[in-house]
C-alpha cells in the first residue's frame, strides 16, 4: 500500500476561520476558537486522515500588521508555518473579501520560497449570497495564481470534503508522520492551558483576553483514574487580576468550571482544575512565557 503525508498549512486574517476549519478536518476540537481576533497565539498542528493519506494541518495565528512582541512572534510563526509546509491553503472571508489585509498577505507570499503550493479557500459563503462568491473568486485568483480555488463554510461543513480529498491526493508519497491514532500534537498540558485560555477569551472584554496568558503548572495523575491540574493565569496589572477574579470570585469560577468540563470531555475522565492569578507585569517581555505557548522569544524581536 502507498501512503501519503505531507502538511498543509492554513493562513489568513486574523478571524478568517483557520482554527474553525482545522478542528473540522480532525473532527475534534484541537484549536481553540473565538469571535474574537488573535485566539491563535501559535502553531497547532491537528491530524487527519483521508483514505491513505495523513494530513497533518498546522492551524497558525492570523496575519496582521504587528505592533507588540507577541505579535511581532505570532506573525513569525505563521509565516513559518507556511514556509515548511507542503501546501499552503489562504483562508479569505467570503463577506469581506479582498481586504487591505488579504492584499497584504498576497505579497508576504511572493516572499516566500520558489515553488510553493498555494490554495486558496474563501470561507464562510454561508454568509453571502452564491453569485457574489464568483466575482470574489475572480477577483482572488487575478491577484495571485493560485493552485486551485475552494468554496467552503468551515463552520457549516460545506465544500469541506472536496478540499480534503484535494489536499490528500495533492500531498507527496511517504509514511505517515503520526501514530495512527494521535489528533494533535500539541502537549496535553498546552491544550489545557488553551482550553482555559479560551473560556477567558469569551468571557472578558476588550483588551484583556490579549492581555493574558495561562500556563498549567502541574499536572497530578491520581490513583482513582483523575487527574489534579493546577493552572496560573498570568495578566499584567493588578486592576486586570480584580476583573478576571470578579465580584467574590464569580468570574473565575465560572471560567474554571467551563474549562473543567470541556477538559473532561476532551480527556474522558475526571479532572479538578485549580486556577490563581498572578500579576506579572512584564510577562510579554519573559522569554519562558513564549517557550511554554509554543513560540520563539526572539521572533518578537522588532
Ligand atoms: N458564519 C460562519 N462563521 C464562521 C465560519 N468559520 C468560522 N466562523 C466563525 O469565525 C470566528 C473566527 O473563527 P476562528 O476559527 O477562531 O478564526 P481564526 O482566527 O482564523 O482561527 C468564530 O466566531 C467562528 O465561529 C463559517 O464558515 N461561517
Ligand atoms: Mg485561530
Amino acid at each position: 500500500m502507498t501512503t501519503r503525508a505531507g502538511f498543509v498549512a492554513l493562513i489568513g486574517e486574523p478571524n478568517a476561520g483557520k482554527s474553525t476549519l482545522t478542528n473540522r478536518m480532525v473532527g475534534a476540537k484541537v484549536s481553540i476558537v473565538t469571535h474574537k481576533v488573535q485566539t491563535t497565539r501559535a502553531r497547532i498542528r491537528g491530524v487527519a486522515i483521508e483514505g491513505d493519506t495523513q494530513i497533518v494541518f498546522v492551524d497558525t495565528p492570523g496575519l496582521f500588521t504587528p505592533r507588540r512582541r507577541l505579535d511581532r512572534a505570532m506573525v513569525k510563526a505563521a509565516w513559518g508555518g507556511a514556509a515548511d509546509a507542503d501546501i499552503t491553503v489562504l483562508l479569505v472571508e467570503a463577506h469581506r473579501g479582498l481586504t487591505a489585509g488579504v492584499q497584504r498577505i498576497l505579497d508576504g507570499l511572493a516572499d516566500l520560497p520558489k515553488g510553493l503550493r498555494v490554495a486558496l479557500a474563501i470561507n464562510k459563503i454561508d454568509r453571502v449570497a452564491a453569485k457574489a462568491l464568483l466575482a470574489l473568486s475572480q477577483k482572488l485568483n487575478d491577484a495571485y495564481p493560485f493552485e486551485k480555488t475552494f468554496m467552503i463554510s468551515a463552520e457549516k461543513g460545506h465544500g469541506v470534503a472536496d478540499l480534503r480529498a484535494w489536499l490528500a491526493a495533492a500531498l507527496p508519497e511517504g509514511p505517515w508522520l503520526y501514530p495512527e491514532d494521535q489528533i494533535a500534537d500539541l502537549p496535553l498540558r498546552m491544550i489545557a492551558a488553551e482550553m482555559t485560555r479560551e473560556k477567558l477569551t469569551l468571557r472578558l472584554h476588550q483588551e484583556l483576553p490579549y492581555q493574558l496568558t495561562v500556563e498549567t503548572e502541574a499536572w497530578e495523575e491520581r490513583p482513582d483514574g483523575s487527574a489534579r491540574i493546577d493552572q496560573v493565569v498570568y495578566v499584567s496589572r493588578a486592576g486586570h487580576k480584580g476583573i478576571v477574579l470578579g465580584n467574590k470570585g464569580e468570574t473565575i469560577k465560572a471560567i474554571s468550571k467551563a474549562a473543567r468540563e470541556e477538559l473532561v470531555e476532551f480527556l474522558g475522565r475526571k479532572i479538578h482544575l485549580f486556577l490563581q492569578v498572578k500579576v506579572r507585569e512584564k510577562w510579554q517581555d519573559e522569554a519562558e512565557r513564549y517557550s511554554e505557548m509554543g513560540l520563539d522569544f526572539r521572533d518578537g524581536n522588532a
